[in-house]
């Protein structure tokens, strides 16, 4: 690689939904870009997790992108959670639609990103050794990306097929009459459970934390909803985007607490939110559920009521339910999860009480027996929102590396960018709203900002934009503090890293809200990039 597309202004990385808008966004203010994209396809997300019942638990008219009124006209969701296939068809026709492919290289992964301070550029280098050169560095590398694999001894020896959901093979995996073992009860396996139940000869749901889910109601989307939707388009991302989740739940704002109402009338509430299908609903039925643990008992004590009056054994029902505060870890939206139980080729092994040992050639064994199988699905999650950064050999000023800089935790300034390492941004980063949000909205606010602000520079004649240590000093405190204020950290998960063995506990999320959060990033923009030194 060496031509002038070589040296574009920008260089993204990934090519998922967050780098497919930036690369379009760029164009459009006459700056060129190259996309490095790690897989073979675009897609980030939706091209990797390909496995059975993938789908998104956000509805369709709010997952999907505002930027542009024609292609909002020209897309119509077939139901109102769109399945994976049809989130990655969306990804492609915008690829294709805005002309995107040209300036995209899949198959290409980023191993290092060095700033060279002499001439002040980045130099990204490739898995095929060659380096791209830009002014800009943009890692639009997705929060969960980086699948992470247990550690079971004997994995390799086992004599059939084992994949990981996030990196499920293109052309399926043969399920039908097999016994199959699943490993993990997040959003990944609470979606795949019940369509392998469907299939497999015998399954095994391997458990050790049971997750809260909660009913999709997913149903083909009709005419009259896309009308009303397309009716009051405006109005609606408006709403959207000042929201706290990026996502319209069609609720006021709550009033009360969860104790000051009487129990029936709450019982009332919690049903009728229950019957939504909306991962928000239940959470912001009260003013405290997220924030005092009495209050979170009452929904959490709700949920476990219905799994209770869902799963016909009762000894399976306990175990299913959650003993944390409700909505901790990321509640999971699902389509006959629970029902799956009651099927008599669908077991529950409890692995907290019986804990996995190790995979044998024919199966997994347990402390206290071995479960033969055929296929193992490996549904235990990822490195999430630091992984794919830390992954990247990315050295700022005077060669200091990302991964020193995070040792006790992630530190930047809004989840946009990082002190030392100038001209470089991360798209829904740690320390934004992101995984919390309404992914689509988040990136769409993250792309925007940061594609205004090297407008900004370049109309100014400014060349460099860095967070300035205070700055990032100071948000790090704000969303640790925002964090503290509720019940989140409180319990171990993902947003804390707590997956990923000898991870720092830190919760990397911000916790105060997608719409306070955009309006903080444009007052800093206003006054000049307020927490950011700039140079000429
Ligand atoms: O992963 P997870 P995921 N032995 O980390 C278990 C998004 N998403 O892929 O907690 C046995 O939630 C682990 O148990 P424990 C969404 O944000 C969105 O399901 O470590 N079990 C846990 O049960 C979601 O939150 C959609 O005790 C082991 C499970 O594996 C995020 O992705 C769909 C184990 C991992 O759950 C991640 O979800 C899917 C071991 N050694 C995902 N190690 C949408 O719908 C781990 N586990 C948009």
């Amino acid at each position: 690689m060496d031509g002038p597309a070589d040296r574009p202004d920008v260089v993204v990385v990934g090519a998922g939904p967050a780098g497919l808008y930036l690369l379009h966004r760029l164009r459009r203010l006459g700056l060129t870009a190259v996309v490095l994209e790690a897989a073979d396809d675009l897609g980030g997300t939706w091209y990797r997790n390909r496995y059975p019942g993938a789908r998104c638990d956000v509805e369709s008219l709010q997952y999907s992108y505002s930027f542009s009124a024609d292609l909002e006209r020209e897309w119509d969701w077939s139901e109102r959670f769109a399945g994976q296939p049809e989130i990655l068809r969306y990804l492609r026709q915008v690829a294709d639609r805005f002309d995107l492919r040209r300036d995209i290289r899949l198959g290409t992964r980023v191993v290092a990103a060095h700033y060279d301070e002499a001439v002040r550029v980045w130099r990204v280098r490739t898995s095929h050794g060659t380096t791209v050169s830009a002014r800009y560095c943009v890692l639009a590398t997705g929060c969960l990306s980086v699948p992470r694999w247990p550690r079971i001894p004997g994995l390799d020896g086992f004599r059939g097929p084992v994949h990981h959901t996030a990196e499920w093979p293109p052309d399926g995996v043969e399920v039908a009459g097999r016994r199959i073992g699943v490993i993990g009860t997040g959003s990944s396996a609470v979606q795949a459970v019940p369509v392998l139940a469907e299939q497999a000869g015998r399954l095994s749901v391997f458990q050790r934390t049971p997750a809260y889910s909660v009913p999709a109601h997913n149903r083909p989307l009709s005419a009259a909803e896309r009308h009303r939707f397309t009716a009051r388009h405006d109005e609606f991302r408006r709403q959207q985007r000042l929201s706290s989740s990026g996502m319209v739940t069609g609720y006021p704002p709550a009033t009360r607490s969860a104790l000051d109402v009487d129990p029936d009338e709450r019982a009332g509430t919690f049903e009728q939110r229950w019957r939504s299908g909306s991962l928000m609903a239940l959470m912001t039925a009260y003013t405290d559920l997220m924030t005092d643990r009495p209050a979170n008992d009452t929904v959490a004590g709700f949920v476990r009521s219905k799994i209770h009056r869902t799963v016909r054994d009762p000894g399976v029902a306990r175990l299913l339910c959650p003993d944390y505060p409700f909505g901790t870890r990321r509640i999971c939206l699902d389509t006959g999860y629970y029902t799956a139980f009651n099927r008599p080729n669908v077991q529950l092994v409890d692995v907290r009480a019986d804990p996995l040992v190790r995979a044998t050639a024919h199966g997994l064994r347990t402390a206290n027996r071995e479960y033969r199988l055929d296929v193992i699905v490996v549904a235990t999650g990822f490195d999430a929102m630091t992984g794919a950064l830390a992954s990247i050999d990315l050295r700022g000023r005077g060669g200091r590396s990302l991964r020193d800089e995070w040792a006790a935790g992630p530190r930047t300034y809004l989840g946009l960018a990082m002190a030392g390492f100038p001209n470089l941004f991360t798209v829904t980063g740690p320390g934004s709203p992101s995984v919390l949000s309404n992914m689509l909205v988040s990136i769409e606010q993250h792309v925007e900002w940061i594609a205004d602000c090297l407008d900004a520079l370049r109309r100014r004649g400014l060349t460099t934009i860095e967070a300035t240590r205070p700055a990032v000093d100071d948000w790090v405190g704000q969303v640790d503090a925002v964090a503290r204020g509720t019940l989140y950290p409180t319990v171990d998960s993902w947003y804390r890293g707590a997956n990923v063995p000898g991870r720092p506990r830190v919760f990397m999320p911000y916790l105060g809200g997608v719409g306070g959060y955009r309006k903080m990033c444009d007052e800093i923009a206003a006054a000049g990039y307020r927490g950011f030194a700039l140079s000429a």
